[in-house]
């Protein structure tokens, strides 16, 4: 006989396009850039119409996009936290409205992790703890001296955004690594200042490390690419020669970065993988099928030291 109670909810979603919203932070650095364009690509793959918001650095500017897309009754809202916390009313005004929440790429702190359904990120804990590690057999293999004749190589660091998970969990692995290493008593992290993942601000807050502690800078941590490339220049116009006189290893693993290396500028860089839409979408579809997701998953990344760039370049994605 006939189906006498239709099943709306996949009749529903079957046939009717899903559409998303999706709030991105700005589009401060390479990565973030090559982040937007592979969801946007992702969504129209996907047959997801996307309903795209640039928070430009605003946590404010992200919790109106949220509520518009409420408003809008989107079927599913993603989003990237700019920073860990003051999530809490918005998502709780999301589940209200039966909208179920994915967190892209950084962190939440929640009181109550029933407010998203699913967080696809980046382990930035293992970031940071990579960039300590590959710092370290570095300075061994390359039978490297502190510039100041001291018995400590110096460290600078350019943290990213200020309150990030991701700018926190890398600063807490590279630390936490550097506690662990046998050769603890050689390091010394002199300043850590934030950068923004920005270029500009990476050059601006180098300029003011090399001013305070010039000829004992024997390392600089960047937590992103660009930053070091800001801070590359910074070193330059000081007369000092980056990837020499300054060991530099940062994270992301942008082509900018890699040029650098080419160019003998910078050491290392540990890969972030921006790449994150397909899995996005996969993970959008299964939610609003009723089919149970993951609620953590990790993208892939590894660790590109400066001997490997030339050939890696061209096969780079972003
Ligand atoms: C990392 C991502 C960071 C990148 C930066 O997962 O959130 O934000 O490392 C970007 O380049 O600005």
């Amino acid at each position: 006989g006939s189906n006498t109670s239709s099943d709306k909810s996949s009749a529903g979603k079957g046939d009717k396009q899903i559409v998303m919203g999706f709030s991105q932070i700005g589009a401060e650095s390479e990565w973030r850039t090559a982040h937007t364009k592979d969801i946007k690509q992702a969504a129209q793959d996907a047959g997801i119409k996307l309903i795209f918001s640039d928070a430009q650095q605003k946590q404010e500017n992200q919790i109106k996009a949220i509520r518009s897309f409420i408003a809008q009754g989107v079927d599913i809202i993603a989003f990237t936290p700019i920073v860990e916390t003051g999530w809490d009313t918005v998502l709780k005004e999301a589940k209200d409205a039966k909208i179920p929440v994915i967190i892209v790429d950084r962190d939440v702190k929640l009181n109550d992790d029933s407010l998203y359904v699913a967080k696809i990120g980046t382990d930035s804990v293992t970031e940071g703890q990579n960039a300590f590690k590959w710092i370290d057999e570095y300075m061994k293999k390359q039978n490297k001296k502190p510039r100041d004749g001291g018995d400590k190589f110096n460290i600078v660091v350019l943290e990213g955004t200020v309150g990030s998970s991701v700018a926190v969990r890398r600063s807490q692995g590279f630390t936490e690594a550097m506690k662990a290493s046998p050769d603890a008593s050689k390091y010394e992290i002199l300043a850590s200042q934030t950068g923004e993942f920005t270029r500009q601000k990476g050059q601006e807050v180098m300029e003011s490390f090399l001013k305070s502690y010039g000829d004992k800078i024997d390392i600089l941590f960047a937590q992103n690419d660009d930053m070091a490339l800001g801070a590359i220049q910074a070193i330059e116009a000081a007369g000092l020669k980056p990837g020499k006189d300054i060991t530099i290893i940062s994270i992301d693993g942008v082509k900018g970065i890699f040029q650098a290396m080419i160019e003998g500028k910078s050491n290392c860089t540990v890969e972030c993988n921006p790449l994150q839409g397909k899995l996005l979408m996969e993970t959008a579809k299964k939610i609003l099928k009723g089919e149970k997701v993951e609620k953590n998953v990790f993208v892939k990344e590894g660790v590109f030291p400066a001997d490997t760039a030339k050939d890696t370049l061209p096969s780079r994605k972003y």
